[in-house]
């Protein structure tokens, strides 16, 4: 196996992990851990692998990893054969990428808040995690207008790259927090070519792309 995850279902971060290392092929060690209601990654057999009290967590080449971007660049630069996801040897690139990187933290923040408190009755602030989700949407929208406009439907160059996989699943998951894509057609359009890319495997909340026939059992 290529790596361990300590993962949880419905985690838009552990999904991060699990959809990327579909797209790229590789197999890995799943661990399933009781993050509701057990609140296992706050217990002592976690403590022990990872203080940090979040999920997920890789073990990898001897490191133990609780940042989904340092995951993310890791599977990249083990695996992606054709460098396309991590471009290490185009400056801007990387760059506007780590930009994406950072920004899918501020989506783990708000909309991954409100999700939690909606989904899972969570005590959290849920005006701000709102007021920070609507405005981490529009940020999008706008950055991937910016891109149509070049001719590109991602969000760095013109190939998808770890930040639409960083960025994708609390996007996907707003309408569970609450916040519906309705105002945001050029987000649905980024979301519906991340569901068509090969190997795209789904969570709960995030569906496949239809089939618009059923190719098994035609007239
Ligand atoms: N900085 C980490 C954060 C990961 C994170 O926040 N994970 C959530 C689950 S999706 C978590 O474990 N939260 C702890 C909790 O809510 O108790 C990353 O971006 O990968």
């Amino acid at each position: 196996m290529s790596f361990r995850l300590y993962n949880y279902v419905l985690s838009g971060n552990c999904y991060k992990v699990r959809l990327f290392a579909s797209l790229l092929g590789v197999s890995y060690e799943s661990i399933a851990v009781d993050f509701h209601p057990g609140q296992e990654h706050k217990g002592e057999k976690l403590l022990q692998i990872s203080p940090a009290e979040t999920l997920p967590i890789m073990l990898a080449d001897d490191m133990v990893l609780t940042e989904t971007s340092a995951m993310l660049g890791w599977m990249a630069s083990k695996f992606d054969a054709g460098k396309n996801w991590w471009p290490v040897n185009e400056p801007t690139k990387i760059t506007l990428i780590i930009q994406w990187l950072g920004f899918a933290s501020d989506l783990t923040l708000t909309i991954g808040e409100a999700r939690l408190h909606s989904m899972l009755n969570r005590d959290v602030d849920v005006d701000r995690a709102l007021a920070g989700g609507k405005r981490a949407l529009r940020l999008l929208e706008a950055r991937l207008t910016e891109q149509s406009l070049r001719g590109s439907q991602w969000l760095v160059g013109e190939n998808p790259t770890i930040a639409d996989i960083a960025c994708f699943p609390y996007a996907a998951l707003a309408p569970d927090a609450g916040l519906e894509h309705d105002d945001y057609p050029v987000i649905r359009n980024w979301l519906y070519a991340i569901r068509s890319l090969d190997g795209f495997v789904t969570m709960p909340g995030i569906h496949e792309v239809h089939k618009l026939r059923d190719t098994e059992n035609t007239l």
